[in-house]
């Protein structure tokens, strides 16, 4: 039996909600909108009329970005606070969830457009998580004066299989083919968990380097997108940042904190529709993703505590075990476009990260 000390330390899964503004494309052809924000009270509402009837849903979320919402507001509000838990020792897990072209991406990574005017040493306005994250870390830790070491992984799942998106770049279909033949295998670690063998593990020294590294990791991308011919909207990516900080306790021991941050685009959510006849097809063209799959159904067995929780039936699962129902605190961002042409979408989407808000788990600090 779990100690009454033990419940106290169980933590919800985070839940925060994102609307997108409508594009000029929706803009020009006066798509209704169908979603309302309220970013103060955490609600969406979807109203949509059907025969003249109104019909009227309201969501609740830890926390709510409507269209509005900028990447800065995004980050000061929702991720700094869970930065701040990796740099004291925390395993800490952000995901973002939504049908292709509702802003995973955009929130996830951000653009660059216009990077290179940019005051040095300051980020693009629409820079997304990851570098805003990497730049928070990096801004601390120089700031104290404590021994740390980062070190960062970057890969990305399509078809169940891994690609090291750090791996040094080879330009040629057929070096690509030939890697593409032979994806990393994941491997337990004896320690319960797993990890991937042959991923590159950098470790960095400054922030500016971990952008160079992104630079290649996303040209990398591209090229094998391009010659291999996939579509992005089926592909995981995972990004993680690992610190160990030395500190010295007031006795002069020597302690050592070890955090993890993993920052997860995930596949569009329109993938995995739950409609039967959808499905029938996908799986007949072989288009089903199973990671995305067996993300639902691990969330479904933890909130509805079924003895069996089917991690290992894929490969994000297997990689992210920890992160669902273990010892890291997470943080979904659903994201969602205002248009009534992505309603069902929507719903979906809605009701997927509502039930998410049910999952526990039980965050503890990684100390030597
Ligand atoms: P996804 O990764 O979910 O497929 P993207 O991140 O590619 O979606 O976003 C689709 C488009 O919408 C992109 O052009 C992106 O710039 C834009 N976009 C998404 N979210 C926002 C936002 N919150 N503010 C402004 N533009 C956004
Ligand atoms: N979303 C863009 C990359 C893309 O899909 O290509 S934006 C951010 C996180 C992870 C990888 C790339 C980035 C990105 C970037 C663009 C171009 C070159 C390097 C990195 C980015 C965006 C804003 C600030 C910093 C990095």
């Amino acid at each position: 039996m779990a100690s009454r000390h033990e419940k106290d330390k169980a933590v919800n899964v985070q839940v925060l909600l994102r609307c997108r503004p409508f594009s000029d494309d929706e803009l020009r052809n006066n798509a209704p909108q169908v979603i309302t924000c309220n970013d103060f009270q955490r609600e969406v509402a979807v109203s949509q009329s059907i025969a003249g009837k109104q019909i009227d849903r309201v969501f609740t979320f830890d926390k709510v970005f409507g269209p509005s919402a900028k990447q800065r507001d995004l980050y000061d509000q929702a991720v700094v606070p869970i930065v701040n838990e990796v740099l004291e020792g925390f395993n800490c897990t952000i995901f973002a969830y939504g049908q292709t072209g509702t802003g995973k991406t955009y929130t996830m990574e951000g653009e660059c457009r216009r990077a290179k005017s940019g005051p040095k040493g300051q980020l693009p306005p629409d820079a997304g998580v990851i570098p805003r994250a990497v730049k928070q870390i990096f801004d601390t830790l120089e700031s104290q004066n404590a021994e740390y070491s980062v070190k960062v992984t970057f890969l990305e799942l399509y078809n169940e299989e891994i690609t090291d998106l750090l791996a040094p770049e080879e330009l040629s279909k057929i070096a690509l083919e030939e890697k593409q033949k032979k994806p990393l295998p994941l491997m337990e670690d004896g320690k319960g968990g797993v990890l991937v063998r042959g991923l590159e593990e950098e470790i960095v020294t400054s922030a500016d380097e971990i952008f160079s590294l992104l630079e290649r990791g996303s040209a990398k991308r591209r090229t094998a997108e391009t010659l291999l011919n996939k579509q992005s909207s089926r592909s995981h990516s995972l990004f993680s940042i690992t610190i160990h900080i030395k500190e010295a306790t007031p006795e002069g021991e020597e302690l050592i904190k070890c955090g993890k941050l993993n920052l997860v685009d995930l596949a569009g959510s329109e993938n995995i529709s739950r409609s039967g006849a959808r499905e029938g097809r996908a799986r007949e063209a072989g288009e089903i993703n199973k990671s995305l799959l067996t993300l639902g159904r691990v969330i479904t067995a933890l909130v509805e505590h079924l003895g069996h929780i089917p991690y290992r039936d894929s490969k994000l699962t297997r990689l992210l075990r920890d992160s669902l129902g273990g010892r890291t605190k997470t943080c979904i961002i659903a994201t969602v476009s205002p248009s009534v042409h992505c309603l069902e979408e929507t719903l979906s989407t809605l009701d997927y990260a509502h039930r998410a808000k049910n999952i526990k788990n039980r965050p503890e600090v990684n100390q030597k």
